[in-house]
């Protein structure tokens, strides 16, 4: 009996370690990029459904960008057609646009929303193209000073902040897919990290968090420590010294544009950890890597 009510104490003290953090961020905007490699499997990924519900529930306003390059990879696989990957970036022909855009909008996004409605969460998926979020423009990538044709491959040029302000104020859950439309109507296939830093900066987030596959950055790959905070400039000498390489980069990047224009709290989560946006948010020690100025 007693160790029963132990117990529940405990459960109720880990409650009110978070009620600071949630004091602080009633009302705010967090950016959620969840990436294609944190999808590993389904009760990862209720996890995360279940952690995005909550925070909207206890009146923070979650908005999801979500990748989904491995979906887009099998689909392709199945039509016998091979990617390439430029500073890893996905050259992408007309095929192949047709196919991330029916990926990512069809499948991917519809299979978060759906699985944050059943939640509880109001789950709205959209893309670039709905409400002219995204406009978008050929992006041209250089490579040793060499300007390289991706095909449609987008940069964003604006982001129409009304429409998610006015889903993620209201009840809703914003769920993005990356997506870009130019102005001729032209549908671009855009990094989701990219995406999601220029939504952050849009809006003014408070807190832009990045789930991916790693635990965080360290400064020695075969360490385990992981880095709790490291410093804007930190990282880019990290960059520079070839300690943060590949698909890591375009996400430390966008924390670093991100902070710059007025994002609070940056940060690289590890998605294959149980309920880690909320060990990020709610608990003193927080998990993964901060980026700040
Ligand atoms: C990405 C879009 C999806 C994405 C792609 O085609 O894979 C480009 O590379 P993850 O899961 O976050 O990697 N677009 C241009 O970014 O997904």
């Amino acid at each position: 009996m007693y160790e029963e009510m132990d117990t529940l104490i405990e459960k109720a003290s880990i409650l009110i370690e978070a009620l600071p953090y949630i004091q602080k961020l009633y009302g705010k905007t967090v950016v959620i990029k969840y990436g294609g490699n944190a999808m590993i499997n389904e009760k990862l990924k209720n996890w995360v459904m279940e952690d995005i519900t909550l925070l909207k529930y206890i009146g923070v306003n979650p908005i999801v960008v979500h990748g989904g390059g491995p979906d887009i990879n099998s689909v392709l696989k199945k039509l016998n057609v091979e990617s390439q990957f430029v500073n890893g970036l996905r050259v992408t022909d007309m095929q192949t646009m047709e196919v991330a855009q029916m990926v990512l909008v069809g499948k991917t996004n519809k299979e978060l929303v759906s699985m944050l409605n059943q939640k509880g969460g109001k789950a709205i998926g959209i893309c670039g193209i709905d409400g002219n979020l995204i406009q978008a423009r050929k992006h041209y990538e250089y490579v040793n000073g060499e300007k390289v044709d991706l095909g449609y491959v987008g940069e964003v040029v604006s982001i129409n902040a009304k429409v998610l302000e006015m889903l993620a104020k209201d009840e809703y859950i914003p769920v993005v897919a990356p997506i870009g439309i130019g102005e001729d109507g032209t549908s671009y296939n855009i990094n989701a990290d990219t995406v999601a830093a220029e939504i952050a900066k849009a809006i003014k987030a408070e807190k832009l968090m990045f789930m991916t596959d790693v635990e965080g950055l360290k400064y020695d790959k075969n360490s385990k420590e992981i880095i709790s905070a490291i410093s804007a400039d930190e990282v880019l000498k990290m960059i520079e010294e070839g300690k943060i390489d590949g698909g890591m980069i375009p996400k430390v990047l966008g924390c670093i544009d991100a902070l710059k224009h007025g994002v609070n709290r940056t940060h690289i989560l590890d998605g294959r950890i149980p309920h880690c946006i909320l060990l990020e948010i709610f608990t003193d020690k927080g998990i993964g890597t901060m980026i700040h100025l």
